[in-house]
Order: C-alpha cells, then sequence, then structure tokens
C-alpha cells in the first residue's frame, strides 16, 4: 500500500516504519496517524513480520502533533472528535514488539509516540521532550503518565513544567531509553535488536509484551501472578519443549510458533 507520510519496508521478518513529513520534522498530523494507524495495522496482520520498528529522519523522530492542524480546533472539536483516539487505540492493539528507533527531536505526541513503543533506541542526537507548557496546554498522549513511570516524578515534572529538552544520555541515565548508540549506527542497533527478537518463539514474545505492559498497570501482587501464569501456560507449548531440548542438546533452538 502506498502511503503519503510514510515508507514502509519488510525485511528479514522486520517491518520498518518510517514517518516522512520533512517539511514539519515529521509532525503528527491526522494524515500521518491515520497511515500509522493503518501500517501497524497491515504489519499486524502480515504473517511474515516478527518485530516492527517504528523510526523518523536523523534531524526528527516527530516534533509532536501538528501545531497548525491543532491551532485552529476548539474544545468541542477536540472533545467531540476525539482527536487521535481511534489512532492511538490501533496503535495499543499491536501484540507483535514495536522499538522505537529515534534521533534527533521526539518532542510532545513525538515523545509520547515512542514511549508507546515497546521499548526505545536512541541514536546520541536524540532529544525528548514534553512542551505543550510552551502552547498553553499539557500532554495529552501520555507525557505526563508514561513519562514519570520511566524516568520518575522529579524529571517528569521538570520536563512537563519547564518544556525542556532531555538529551540522550539523560534519557538512557533516567530509564526513558534503552540504549544509546551513534547516531550512524541508529537503523543497525534497531535492525540487529528487531532481528534477534523475530528470531524468537511469537508465543514467548507476545507473553513478555503483555507481562511487562501489565507491570504498568496492576499492583505487584497481581503482575506476578499473570506473571506465574503465564509462565505455566507456555508449558502447554511446543515451543517451550523445543527450546529446553535445545539447551540440553547444545543446539540453536527451532521455534514453531506452536
Ligand atoms: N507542528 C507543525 N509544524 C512543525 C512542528 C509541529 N509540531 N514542529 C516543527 N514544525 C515545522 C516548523 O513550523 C517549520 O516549518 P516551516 O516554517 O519551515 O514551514 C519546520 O517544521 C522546521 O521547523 P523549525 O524551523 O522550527 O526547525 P528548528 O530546527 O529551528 O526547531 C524544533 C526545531 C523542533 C525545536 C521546533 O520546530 C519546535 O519547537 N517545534 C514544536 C515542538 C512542539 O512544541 N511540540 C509539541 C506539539 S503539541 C492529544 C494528542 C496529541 C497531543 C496532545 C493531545 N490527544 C489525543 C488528547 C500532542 C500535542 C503536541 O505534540
Amino acid at each position: 500500500m502506498g502511503y503519503q507520510t510514510l515508507n514502509v519496508d519488510v525485511t528479514d521478518h522486520v517491518a520498518v516504519i518510517r514517518l516522512d513529513r520533512p517539511e514539519a520534522l515529521n509532525a503528527l498530523s491526522t494524515e500521518l496517524l491515520g497511515e500509522l494507524a493503518k501500517a501497524l495495522k497491515a504489519a499486524q496482520e502480515n504473517d511474515k513480520v516478527r518485530c516492527i520498528v517504528l523510526t523518523g529522519s536523523d534531524k526528527a523522530f516527530a516534533a509532536g502533533a501538528d501545531i497548525v492542524e491543532m491551532s485552529e480546533k476548539s474544545f468541542a472539536d477536540v472533545f467531540m472528535g476525539d482527536i487521535f483516539g481511534a489512532e492511538v487505540g490501533q496503535l495499543m492493539r499491536i501484540r507483535k514488539p514495536i522499538i522505537a528507533a529515534v534521533s534527533g527531536y521526539a518532542l510532545g505526541g513525538g515523545c509520547e509516540l515512542a514511549m508507546m513503543c515497546d521499548f526505545i533506541i536512541a541514536s546520541d542526537t536524540a532529544k525528548f521532550g514534553q512542551p505543550e507548557i510552551n502552547l498553553g496546554v499539557i500532554a495529552g498522549l501520555g507525557g505526563t503518565q508514561r513519562l514519570t513511570h520511566a524516568v520518575g516524578k522529579a524529571k517528569s515534572m521538570d520536563m512537563n513544567l519547564t518544556g525542556r529538552f532531555m538529551d540522550a544520555a539523560e534519557a538512557e541515565r533516567s530509564g526513558l531509553v534503552s540504549r544509546v548508540v551513534p547516531a550512524k549506527k541508529l537503523m543497525d542497533e534497531a535492525m540487529s535488536a528487531a532481528g534477534k527478537i523475530a528470531e524468537k518463539s511469537m508465543i514467548a514474545v507476545t507473553a513478555v509484551k503483555e507481562a511487562v505492559n501489565a507491570s504498568q498497570e496492576v499492583p505487584l501482587s497481581q503482575g506476578l501472578l499473570l506473571e506465574r501464569r503465564i509462565f505455566f501456560g507456555l508449558f502447554g507449548t511446543d515451543d517451550q519443549s523445543e527450546g529446553m531440548a535445545a539447551f540440553v542438546d547444545k543446539r540453536e533452538a527451532q521455534f514453531r510458533d506452536r
């Protein structure tokens, strides 16, 4: 399918979705978010795809929601229109792992989009921020919630109240990103991580995603119970038998997602 604001490429079981609105630093317009939701759904439904990498340009992952588009809207427009509600709902329904490969600006909705992914690999040029305060509003896609979970209250308050940007080193130190690599290596690193995930049992991969995501929502005792139940359940899979037999036999496991 052809997109106006994205490029999609599937190689070796990895779908790379690249945001491509360079004239606006990949600002998240309604069109872009609609296309992103479609591309993610297509990746979810494509059996060849085992992992997704979401990325932008060297200069910007995404500089936020499209301010030009939003500037004309009233309370009634955004409330009754539930802007981006359907698109974000689609993203949250993706069960395959999504890695955000972030270079340059990830601001406002761009930072929030990266945080909606399963983990973030950043280039050393990455800059994260929730500068909505400068526009007279606050974050609306998780910037006060997911960011606080990721970096703690102090840094989240600092970023949401002052609108300052966090560089890649601080983002790694604070737990917002999992790895920082030189800008030139960003896609190699993201593809290598995605390739590693693609080799695993998709049943176990999907289970990891559900269990870790649950840790952000439920009390520890419930999370631990859920984890244990899923762990026990995986003993009903061929992939558990194969994975453990392969270890004992000192060979590579051949997972079949069964
Ligand atoms: N929207 C529209 N255009 C943008 C943009 C944005 N967010 N960011 C950059 N651009 C455009 C610029 O207007 C400029 O266009 P031209 O003037 O060339 O036509 C072009 O991209 C290049 O930008 P600059 O000339 O400004 O480039 P610089 O290198 O000088 O500065 C910058 C880069 C990223 C520091 C600067 O562009 C900037 O501050 N951008 C705005 C960042 C920002 O405030 N982001 C937060 C936006 S608010 C919700 C859903 C979503 C949201 C909220 C609720 N619900 C579902 C409830 C999200 C809100 C936001 O993200």
